[in-house]
């Protein structure tokens, strides 16, 4: 551990020094540092984890492992995703590009038809002589990407569709309606019966293959779960009273939101048992929410079980471990569910990072980061060269300052079908949405703004009130500033 941290501290100093572009000479000195350093990288990546766990202050979820990393890690209060939608989001990250950049706005287009020369971030690591392997959802489903990875890896679920039931009767359910069966299953079987205990079984043997063959590596596991449909393994429901399950308190869209604000949930609607339209029963939210809860305790167990495995081949003592959600979650949250919005519900995500030697343990920035940031941010800690192409900024200063800013603004998108792009700004205090044609970006579909240091829940959009035309005046200034949303989509 010591030993890791005194190699390490030359290239902390050495960035707080230097700041901006790195030179050619920093470029140099760091790739001489990586050769005596290499780090491995930890890469754990959880399907529509919203920021819903003990260490994000969520007294009433189980999350005793993801804790323990932010206990001996550092965990970012306000990171958010730049597309509140599996595979834009999961791509921007990966490529440390904005959605505008990737062009990847939905869940069927491969980044390398859009940008096809783009080194993405296994990739890179994979360049400077690291292995790379990947297990579960990294990619999104049938876009994994062949030239990131050194070692094949495999996902355990059927690409096509989301069913992973162990249960006969659930089987059956789906077979009836295409593949779509319960929104949730529990069952009394082994971690291991559902993909994310067989991804956590593959991970520690890949750990142990690593320690073996002592080069560095990039393991990269995503779990699936909590991702419709809320399966685990029964002694993880039992974890939750269901009769403790409080329904939100705000079961209908913000004040004053136009109506493409929202989403219609289609995606939880396409399950079995789920109204077309309308309400679900609060019998029907309440297990929703019960499952849910139930998968977060569940793929926390998984990680645990990946974390000591870390722990017991010793590689702890030289791995940078980095934890995500891809994007956020509505469980009955404004009378909607599932993502698809620019709300900071669904655009907030959990992002934690640890490594040996690390300032500030346990510490917590409220500083604004975004998905973008991690790839320059993991280049760094590395002591690997930042390619020329992203557009984050590292976050590795605030882990050393964690009152510190490193943005005064994190920006995601949604779009709304073919003609209108939504694009959204978190400052300190607001969250702005400029709802605009992707034709002519001059033209204003709709607005938003919500005040969360007085209406932190988002609950009214004041957006059309007089007396802050000046402030809406002001923050689409920064937008553009920023270059967000100046561009035909
Ligand atoms: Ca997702």
């Amino acid at each position: 551990m010591k030993g890791f941290l005194l190699k390490l501290l030359p290239v902390f100093i050495l960035l707080e020094i230097l700041s901006g572009a790195p030179g050619i000479t920093q470029v140099n000195k760091k790739k001489a540092l990586h050769k005596k350093n290499t780090p491995n990288i930890l890469f754990i990546a959880v399907d529509d984890l919203r920021p819903e766990l003990k260490c994000y202050g969520s007294k009433h979820i189980l999350s005793p492992n993801i804790d323990k990393i932010a206990k001996r890690g550092f965990l970012f209060e306000r990171a958010y995703c730049q597309q509140a939608v599996c595979s834009p989001s999961r791509t921007s990250l990966l490529t440390g590009l904005r959605p505008d950049a990737t062009h990847i706005y939905d869940l069927f287009t491969h980044f390398r038809k859009t940008t096809p020369d783009v080194i993405t971030l296994p990739q890179h690591f994979k360049n400077n002589g690291y292995q790379t392997q990947w297990f579960g959802k990294i990619y999104h489903a049938g876009l994994n990407d062949s030239v990131s990875w050194t070692i094949a890896g495999k996902t355990f679920e059927n690409e096509n569709n989301w069913r992973s039931y162990v249960l006969e009767e659930s089987n059956i359910i789906a077979d009836k309606n295409k593949g779509a069966g319960p929104p949730f299953e529990k069952a009394d079987v082994q971690d291991d019966a559902y993909p994310d205990g067989k991804i956590a079984n593959h991970g520690i043997e890949a750990l142990k293959q690593f320690r073996t063959s002592g080069k560095p590596f990039f393991l990269a596991l995503g779990f699936y779960k909590p991702h419709l449909p809320f399966n685990a393994p029964s002694k993880y429901w039992d974890m939750y009273n269901a009769a403790d399950v409080k329904l939100p308190d705000h079961m209908y869209p913000p004040d004053n939101a136009p109506a493409l604000a929202s989403s219609g949930w289609g995606e939880l609607r396409a399950y079995s048992g789920m109204p077309a339209k309308g309400e679900l029963s609060k019998e029907q939210s309440i297990n929703l929410i019960h499952g849910y809860r139930a998968c977060i305790s569940y793929t926390d167990a998984q990680i645990g079980r990946v974390m000591a495995a870390l722990k017991a081949t010793g590689l702890h003592k030289n791995t940078i471990v980095i934890l995500w959600g891809d994007h956020g979650w509505k469980l009955g949250d404004y009378g909607q569910w599932a993502k698809h919005t620019n709300f900071e519900i669904d655009t907030r995500v959990p992002l934690l990072i640890s490594f040996p030697g690390m300032k500030n343990k346990g510490s917590k920035t409220t500083s604004l980061v975004e998905f973008i940031d991690v790839y320059p941010s993991l280049c760094e800690l590395a002591g690997l060269p930042k390619p020329t192409h992203l557009e984050g900024r590292s976050f590795v200063s605030l882990i050393n300052k964690p009152s510190s800013i490193i943005k005064e603004a994190a920006f995601s998108q949604y779009p709304r079908g073919a003609k209108v792009m939504g694009y959204t700004m978190r400052t300190s205090r607001y969250r702005f949405t400029r709802w605009q044609s992707r034709d002519n970006p001059q033209e204003v579909v709709a607005l938003e703004l919500y005040d969360l240091q007085h209406d932190p829940k988002a609950f009214v959009n004041i957006a059309n009130k007089p007396e802050n035309k000046e402030l809406i005046t002001k923050l689409y200034k920064m937008m553009l500033d920023a270059g967000i949303g100046t561009q035909k989509t």
